[in-house]
């Protein structure tokens, strides 16, 4: 099935009949099933340890639209939280970890998470999607090194991210450190969720866009690299397409795609046409309606759609998304013109004589 599906011809840049779509965030709290079942069981991370529950989750929104890709139900800060960090999530604040990294002997002391043991809920998880009737490709994720060190160091979400960029400023070997150590345990995680099941894997670097333009480089781009040409190097992973997203990464958009990986992610502040001329030749495209244009009309929501249509424009190697998470607020039914506006829309753009399979 998967190599023949739609979301993977589009990632590796073979004909398609449609551009796929799917989208960030995807199953969450915009899903009023969703929130009945988060209410019964209370905790979100309890939900991502659960394996059948967080099964039941992915599903949720392919039970509704017509999507061309799952994303596994878990969190970016698993990988720390297996680190004993003490993750803890805050009604309407997120998250925070009991225990953040101030120092060098707290980033000597972590430890690298086994895959299979300290993460073996969302390999079970993987497996479960896997055997259950989804006819699309599941996709499996982590953060990039630095986004995820953003967490481990600030302790919880931050607006100016004082801590780390003062590590990275003052102690630029400690945090090289924490970096080189969340990298390995991302290396071996994405590898173990391609041999339980995931068919694509996506790295969401959602604060790189917050480093200034050299450090962009030393600090976040080298990292993925580090993750990229480790999977690529891999007989198991090396054919599986890898998608790399730089939330406000549209100035390193070369950078990304000499990676070598298969996909770029690229947020809604950046021109699609433009990006497809630097660097659609290399690698596919995925995005990038503003997700508060599903605040809008259902006429307007269409434009919009078509507008990113029209700017990647002729042949292959899109794939549609928002330019980042979909808002809890939205409802479902703005959700579905969006699908069905590229699902008749996308048509045009993929017929025969058209396509350039470049
Ligand atoms: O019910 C709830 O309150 C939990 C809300 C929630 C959900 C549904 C969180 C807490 N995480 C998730 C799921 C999630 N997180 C997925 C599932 C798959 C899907 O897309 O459907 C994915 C891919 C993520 C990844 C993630 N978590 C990122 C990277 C992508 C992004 O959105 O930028 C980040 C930064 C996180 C951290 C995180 N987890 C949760 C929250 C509220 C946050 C962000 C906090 C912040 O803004 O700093």
């Amino acid at each position: 099935m998967s190599s023949s599906h739609r979301l993977i011809k589009a990632l590796t840049r073979q004909p398609v009949d449609s551009t796929p779509v799917w989208f960030m965030r995807q199953a969450g709290r915009y899903l009023p099933e969703y929130r009945q079942l988060r209410q019964n069981l209370g905790s979100f991370l309890a939900m991502c340890k659960n394996p059948e529950i967080a099964c039941q989750i992915t599903l949720q929104p392919l039970q509704r639209f017509d999507l061309d890709a799952a994303i596994i139900f878990s969190d970016i800060l698993v990988i720390p939280d297996a680190m004993n960090l003490g993750l803890g999530f805050k009604e309407n604040e997120g998250p925070f970890f009991a225990h953040p990294i101030r120092d060098k002997a707290a980033i000597d002391n972590l430890p690298i998470p086994d895959p299979e043991d300290d993460l073996g809920y969302v390999m079970k998880a993987i497996q479960l999607m896997r055997q259950s009737q989804s006819a699309v490709p599941l996709i499996g994720f982590c953060g990039s090194p630095w986004t995820v060190a953003t967490y481990m160091v600030e302790g919880k979400s931050s607006r100016n991210f004082a801590c780390i960029k003062s590590m990275l400023y003052n102690e630029p070997t400690w945090l090289h450190s924490l970096l080189a150590k969340i990298s390995l345990a991302s290396c071996h995680y994405l590898h173990a969720q391609i041999n339980h099941g995931a068919q694509v894997v996506m790295i969401f670097d959602t604060w790189g866009g917050v480093l200034a333009n050299r450090e962009f480089s030393e600090f976040s781009l080298r990292y993925m690299q580090n993750i990229v040409s480790y999977l690529k190097s891999q007989v198991l992973t090396c054919a599986v397409p890898i998608i790399l997203f730089t939330k406000h990464g549209g100035q390193w958009l070369e950078l990304l795609a000499a990676t070598g990986c298969d996909g770029l992610g690229i947020d809604w502040t950046v021109d699609i046409s433009q990006a497809r001329e630097r660097v659609g030749h290399r690698v596919a495209l995925q995005g990038n309606l503003d997700p508060a244009v599903l605040y809008a009309s259902p006429e307007r929501i269409q434009t919009e759609v078509k507008k990113v249509l029209a700017g990647y424009g002729h042949g292959t190697g899109h794939v549609f998304n928002l330019g980042h998470g979909i808002h809890p607020e939205i409802s479902p039914e703005k959700v579905q013109v969006m699908i069905e506006t590229v699902r008749q829309y996308s048509l045009v753009y993929h017929q025969k004589e058209k396509i350039y399979a470049s």
